[in-house]
């Protein structure tokens, strides 16, 4: 090719390339594309070492973080069960700090002992939103915390003792994993509230398990006698009242002889209010993935997000519960 000819086929280059650049500009929908270096899920890979599979909520929770993911088109979710041993979730976090993940999502099993991991992802520049239960360690650390606030869920169920007993009463609490936000915020909120004429006459962990629970069950009523020594339980999740109930109906209680409050609002704590063991289930919600990849998302892109972002709930009773159930979500 000639100089000349070179030079007009520079131009009639840099001539297409401009008119193509103007109607891309032209007809570019202003807010459908991401702006110019942001990221989108497409670009995600989120870290999720979930604590366990202990009880339904659990269950719940697994499964909205996983469909919430594929809904959205995450580029990877990295999915682990630490089977409530906080060894295990932080091992599965160091391995998700050596791989890069973009954000770290933490439900912690127990409050205490994160600051050492959560200091290794904060060094890596990894963002962590701490997911459910709460950790002790100082906020610096982490980014955000999603989750329910356990310890108004212990004053709720505080409050319906209070108006079932107003003379008074001695009540026995089968509490969740011992050293957890979600045991010890509940116990805490329910202490604060309860009336000083109801006496907390026994309080075991069941791990929030229905298997563990059941044992601890067992040995109250070794102890205790239901209805004399005691008139109400309050238990910490569905799955453990769900254990207990199987103790109780061995030792020939019946529903409706003593006065249960449980906590999550699962399908089987309705059909034990239906059944008339439950007198009212506080809300706890685990749907959390929308609210999880949202912020996520926002972390990746350096956006300002609140710190705490607390899940609204509610206290279901038996009255409509038979109404509710088929539209129950876990
Ligand atoms: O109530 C219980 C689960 O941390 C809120 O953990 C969660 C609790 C929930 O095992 O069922």
């Amino acid at each position: 090719m000639k100089a000349s000819k070179v030079a007009v086929f520079v131009l009639v280059l840099l001539a297409v390339g401009l008119l193509a650049s103007c109607g891309a500009a032209a007809t570019a929908a202003p807010t459908a594309q991401p702006a110019a270096g942001k990221k989108t899920y497409a670009d995600m890979t989120l870290c999720y070492p979930q604590l366990g599979a202990e009880s339904d909520w659990r269950t719940a929770n697994s499964a909205s973080i996983k469909d919430t993911a594929k809904e959205l088109g995450i580029k990877q979710l990295i999915f682990s069960d630490a089977q409530q041993k906080q060894e295990n979730q932080i091992s599965a976090m160091r391995a998700c700090i050596q791989q890069k993940v973009d954000v770290i999502a933490l439900p912690p099993v127990v409050e205490d002992g994160w600051d050492a991991v959560l200091t290794e992802a904060k060094n890596a520049g990894i963002p962590v939103i701490i997911v459910d239960r709460s950790v002790s360690a100082d906020s610096s650390l982490y980014d955000v915390h999603i989750g329910s606030d356990m310890a108004l869920e212990g004053e709720r169920a505080a409050a319906e003792f209070n108006k079932k007993f107003p003379n008074g009463a001695s009540i026995l609490e089968l509490s969740g994993t011992t050293g957890s936000g979600a045991a010890e915020g509940r116990a805490r909120g329910f202490r604060a509230k309860l009336n000083a004429n109801i006496k907390i006459l026994d309080s075991q962990t069941g791990n929030f398990t229905r298997a563990e629970a059941l044992p601890v069950m067992q040995a109250f009523l070794k102890k205790y006698q239901a209805g004399t020594d005691f008139q109400g339980i309050f238990i910490h999740n569905d799955d453990m009242g769900i254990g207990a109930i199987e103790a109780l109906k061995a030792a020939g209680v019946k529903p409706g002889d003593l006065f249960i409050v449980s906590v999550d609002g699962t399908r089987g704590g309705f059909q034990a209010m239906i059944d008339g063991w439950f007198q009212a289930d506080v809300e706890c919600n685990p749907l959390l993935g929308p609210q999880v990849f949202e912020i996520a998302l926002k972390l990746m892109n350096g956006e300002a997000v609140d710190r705490e972002i607390l899940t609204n709930e509610t206290v279901y009773y038996p009255d409509n519960a038979a109404e509710l159930l088929p539209s129950r979500q876990y």
